[in-house]
């Protein structure tokens, strides 16, 4: 039998991967928070994945963290700051070989993955698939889309992509994935934050031209030099075509406050004010926008961190 994967998060992006991958037989486990949650699970018969209207049930044999069989292959699903506490509780199960897909928005939470496993390889993963939970244990395929992976420590692509392709993942290995995941945090921290303080759908800074130009010229300046100018390039008629191309939707951000659900800031804004202080850069209008953000968020009850 193929090496299991292991699923650890049974939230949207987990249930999209562990679905897809249960659909092409290749085996699956899904790791729950605890034992009250296997049941809750094992009672809804498995997990459900929305796709064109129609609902699929797929029963993937469910564990918790406390579960004996060691784990070869782990995907990490949980929200960036969840990831190095859920991990910590699954060291123990990892084998000599273990390969860890790490699928958080932002940076820092890898590194943090990372530390807590030595032995193992972590392999980073930047997504622009999109999903939701309609339901417990239900979730709606809402955005088709790619996902990068890469190493930045070792470029050889794993024997185990070929389960994606199996699986109809759409994927690909790549050898810049530092450089993804920072074009991807410098378009989440230029976009984001404004749409959540002016209460807006990106469409909505059309109207906040300046404001944008001001961040990206500070993003463009933070990514040359934390040595990442492939990242920088051209970022700011990238922000304005995403801006134009996703108009009418509200950013994760946004949807996150509305739905008065904590945000990932410390691993997007938070991150790149952290490394901008970290090289002794002088960033005004980001080191504002987070504190801006920052009282905004505990003016709503909501955790800032
Ligand atoms: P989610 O909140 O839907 O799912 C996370 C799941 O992890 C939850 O079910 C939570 O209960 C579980 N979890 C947390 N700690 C756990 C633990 N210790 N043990 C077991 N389970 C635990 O999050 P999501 O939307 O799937 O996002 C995951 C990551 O992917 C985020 O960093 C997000 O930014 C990124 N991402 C999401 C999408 C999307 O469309 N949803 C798209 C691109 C990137
Ligand atoms: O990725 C996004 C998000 O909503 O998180 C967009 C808006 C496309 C860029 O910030």
């Amino acid at each position: 039998m193929s090496t299991p994967w292991h699923i650890l998060g049974a939230g949207s992006l987990g249930t999209l991967w562990a679905t897809r991958l249960a659909r092409a037989d290749v085996p699956v486990r899904l790791i729950v928070r605890d034992a009250t949650r296997l049941q809750a699970y094992q009672a809804a018969g498995g997990l459900t994945l929305v796709e064109h209207g129609e609902a699929q049930l797929y029963p993937v044999p469910g564990e918790t963290a406390d579960s004996d069989e060691p784990i070869r292959r782990l995907l990490v699903a949980c929200k960036a700051y969840d990831a190095e506490k859920a991990v910590a509780r699954l060291a123990h199960r990892l084998t000599s070989d273990a390969e860890l897909i790490l699928l958080q928005n932002g940076l820092g939470s890898q590194d943090a993955v990372a530390t807590q496993v030595p032995q193992a390889r972590c392999i980073f993963a930047s997504s622009t698939e999109g999903a939701f939970r309609d339901g417990d244990w239900r979730v709606v395929f809402a955005g088709h889309g790619y996902t990068w992976l890469g190493d930045a420590g070792h470029p050889v692509a794993p024997i185990w992509l070929e389960d994606l392709s199996a699986a109809g993942i759409p994927h690909e290995w790549s050898t810049d994935i530092l450089t993804r995941l920072w074009r991807k945090l410098a378009l989440n921290c230029a976009i984001n934050p404004l749409t959540v303080l002016h209460e807006c759908r990106n469409g909505g800074l059309q109207q906040h031209h300046c404001e944008v130009a001001t961040l990206c010229a500070e993003l463009t300046e933070l990514l040359e030099r934390c040595g990442q100018p492939a990242a920088a390039e051209n970022l700011r008629e990238e922000v304005e075509r995403v801006i134009q191309a996703t108009a009418a939707n509200f950013s994760s951000m946004y949807q996150d406050v509305a739905n008065q659900r904590r945000t990932e800031i410390s691993y997007l804004l938070g991150h790149a004010c952290k490394v901008a202080s970290r090289h002794q850069l002088n960033l005004p209008h980001l080191n504002q926008l987070q504190q801006r953000l920052i009282a905004h968020l505990r003016s709503l009850g909501l955790p800032s961190d």
